[in-house]
């Protein structure tokens, strides 16, 4: 069937006459960028993609496609791991695009709130609270990219969750286009607001199949003025654990993030990122640890020295890096942000974004590696990740010379055999990516009963017509 076949033409006819050339995308060319997701995992169809400048025209794009039985996929900087915002290859999904709602609206120094649209990239809104001298904590990888509407959507978690909590912590009030079209203004910016349902918490971590956020009411914080960042070879992964307590039982709010990666890991980073230099290699197991604090005089470098010290002297850091500037504390922190990027330039690999209790971490790495090792030999364990969270992404490489597709083919064999260990440590499969489309069959075995049940009453009362990003999420 010709794509514009795929829905009636009159409904494209008439969201171009709301939206306008600059509203409505339908240029094979145009569409492209939306197809597909950053790990390659998925490449659907459109027949179009609206991108709406005001919440009005949003509103009344959506009632033209619900009257239209049309359904919708919601995207923002389309940095989903999980292919949460890429329509399905049938070719009647309408992809839907924040990126115009982009406007910071207000912003408070006295409130500490920023109220930012859906589309605002969150690196401009991390420079917008910095701008008034404010900050404003989420930060990730993807921070050049991702969107207020996308972190929201998945409760994104990132580098800063040990000290400031998941985006839903982050999150005052929203502003939601409903899947009928109506417009809900819940933009409130109060600390204490009780009031019955908490609903702006159901629209956090729904991933666009509830409705299109399309505003938030941010917390800010103090800037930090002062901050420390430590890159350390450590002795094993009881050792990383060991120093994470050791951080938190000196001072507990100075930990800003503290993050686990693995020797192959850092030696990926050093092999395929340019100007990729590792101050300390050879070691299996690495730890990278910032404190901040908004103190002028809170000692962070007496504390870190003290920290390290005693680690060293108990045999758990091995050796130490620390930045002695802004420009080094960056270059230590890029071994990490990389990660993502360096593990797809060495070839396939599956990822696991799974969660255990901190203590468990350890047993987590230990334990998968050897199990999937056992299923593939020659797997390459690459876990790195939100250890302060006990958020590992757990991710396995393809054994070196093995055909990536016959791999990939095992991916789900490999997902299940972390999971089985997860499960054991009383862990969840999803910590901070979500399910997406890729995790969608493992909700009845790991949400079943009374818990899917209910989500999927809520999705029916919400969205009857089952318009919102289907397949994703849910089970079908
Ligand atoms: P998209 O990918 O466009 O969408 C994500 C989901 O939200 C989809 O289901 C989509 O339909 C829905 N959605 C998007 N906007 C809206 C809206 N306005 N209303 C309703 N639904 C909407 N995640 C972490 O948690 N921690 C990390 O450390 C982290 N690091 C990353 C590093 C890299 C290099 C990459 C590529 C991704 C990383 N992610 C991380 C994944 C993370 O989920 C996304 O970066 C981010 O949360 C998604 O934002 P986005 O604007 O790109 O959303
Ligand atoms: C990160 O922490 C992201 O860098 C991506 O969550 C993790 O690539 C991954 O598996
Ligand atoms: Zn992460």
């Amino acid at each position: 069937m010709p794509d514009d076949q795929l829905l009636p033409s009159a409904l494209l006819d008439r969201l171009g006459a709301l939206l306008g050339p600059r509203g409505l995308l339908t240029d094979p060319a145009d569409l492209e960028p939306h197809l597909a997701d950053w790990r390659a995992l998925y490449r659907g169809r459109t027949p179009c993609v609206v991108r709406p400048g005001s919440v009005e025209d949003l509103a009344a794009a959506v009632r033209l496609c619900a009257a239209a039985g049309a359904p919708l996929v919601p995207q923002g900087g389309n940095t989903s791991m999980v292919g949460g915002a890429t329509p399905d290859e049938g070719g009647r999904q309408v992809v839907v695009s924040l990126a115009r709602l982009n406007r910071v609206r207000d912003i408070d120094a006295l409130d500490m709130t920023m109220t930012a649209e859906a589309g605002l990239v969150l690196k401009a809104a991390q420079d917008a609270a910095a701008g008034v001298g404010c900050l404003f904590p989420l930060s990730l990888g993807a921070e050049g990219t991702a969107t207020i509407g996308g972190v929201l959507s998945t409760n994104a978690g990132g580098n800063t969750t040990v000290r400031y909590g998941n985006a839903r912590d982050l999150m005052l009030g929203l502003e939601v286009v409903l899947p009928d079209g109506q417009v809900w203004n819940g933009l409130r910016r109060l600390r204490k607001d009780n009031t019955g349902y908490a609903l702006r918490h159901l629209f956090v971590g729904a991933e666009g199949t509830l409705g299109f956020i399309t505003a938030a009411v941010l917390r800010l914080f103090p800037r930090p003025r002062e901050s420390e960042v430590a890159f350390c070879g450590v002795r094993d992964e009881d050792a990383a654990l060991s120093l994470f307590r050791r951080f938190r039982d000196r001072d507990e709010g100075a930990v800003r993030a503290f993050e686990y990666m693995s020797g192959a890991g850092v030696g990926f980073y050093a092999k395929h990122i340019e100007g990729g230099s590792v101050p300390l290699p050879g070691h299996a197991h690495y730890v990278l640890v910032d404190l901040a604090s908004s103190r002028p005089d809170a000692g962070l470098r007496a504390l870190l020295e003290a920290v390290l010290e005693e680690a060293m002297e108990a045999g758990e850091v091995l050796d130490a890096a620390i930045g002695e500037s802004e420009a080094q504390r960056a270059a230590l922190w890029r071994i990490r942000e990389e990660h993502p990027e360096a593990q797809k330039r060495e070839g396939a690999s599956v990822k696991n974004d799974v969660s255990v209790p901190v203590s468990r971490t350890p047993e987590l790495i230990r334990r998968s590696s050897e199990a999937c090792a056992r299923l593939i030999p020659g797997i390459r364990p690459v876990p790195f990740g939100h250890l302060g969270d006990g958020n590992i992404h757990m991710n396995l490489e393809q054994p070196i010379g093995m055909d990536a597709a016959a791999f990939l083919a095992r991916s789900h064999d490999i997902m299940d055999t972390v999971n089985d260990v997860v499960r054991d440590l009383g862990g969840s499969f999803s910590a901070e990516h979500g399910i997406g489309r890729l995790k969608t069959d493992m909700m009845a075995d790991w949400r079943g009963g009374a818990e899917l049940d209910l989500m999927q009453r809520i999705k029916r009362a919400v969205d009857p017509q089952g318009l919102m990003n289907p397949g994703k999420v849910l089970p079908g």
